[in-house]
């Protein structure tokens, strides 16, 4: 799996201009584990002073940078930091924790809110489709009200941070619609 993403990346993200990509979700969603299943560069975990991880990969021009959202609502300013030049936002749903999916609405609606993000592509992941109990993404698209977002380039995608579905089709998404901005 890890060479098949390098090779992806290369062709994918073989664009000259630097790309910066935030993906974001509640805790236990997958990030950290797509990160890794991406397997494009060393994964490097930093922790501001404020306390929340920041973890970073780089791929040539292309910057993931990855917290969860949720939880302290004191830390939200200090993220506006790693806002600026955002070009997506991947979207990280845990498609098994229904008791959480109305704070993972909220979380997301809060995030566009952000005046430096309106112009973000935002590609959702409904993730941990590979369990049985997961909500399908139908539903899921439904509960985050995805219908209601406006003027942004949006879409949603089925994943396995786990056997890795869905991954590509979600970054294939991606770069298509950052070239042809
Ligand atoms: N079955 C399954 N488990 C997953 C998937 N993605 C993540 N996990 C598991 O969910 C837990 C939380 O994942 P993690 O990547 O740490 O979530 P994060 O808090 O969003 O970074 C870990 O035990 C992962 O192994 C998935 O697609 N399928
Ligand atoms: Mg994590």
């Amino acid at each position: 799996m890890g060479n098949y993403f390098s090779n992806l990346f290369k062709t994918l993200f073989n664009i000259e201009q630097e790309l910066r990509i935030l993906i974001l979700g509640l805790d236990n969603a997958g990030k950290t584990t797509i990160l890794f299943q991406l397997q494009v560069g060393e994964v490097v975990t930093t922790v501001p002073t404020i306390g929340f991880n920041v973890e970073t990969i780089t791929y040539n021009n292309v910057k993931f940078q990855v917290w969860d959202l949720g939880g302290q609502t004191n830390l939200r300013p200090y993220w506006r930091c790693y806002y600026g030049n955002t070009d997506a936002i991947i979207y990280v749903i845990d498609s098994t924790d229904t008791a959480r999916i109305g704070t993972a609405k909220k979380e997301l609606f809060a995030m566009l809110d952000e005046k430096e993000l309106k112009d973000a592509i935002l590609l959702v992941f409904a993730n941990k489709q590979d369990l049985p109990t997961a909500m399908k993404v139908e539903e899921i698209s439904e509960k985050l009200s995805l219908s209601k977002i406006k003027n942004r380039t949006w879409t949603i995608f089925k994943t396995s941070a786990q056997t890795g579905e869905g991954l590509k089709e979600g970054l294939n998404f991606l770069v298509e619609k950052i070239k042809n901005r």
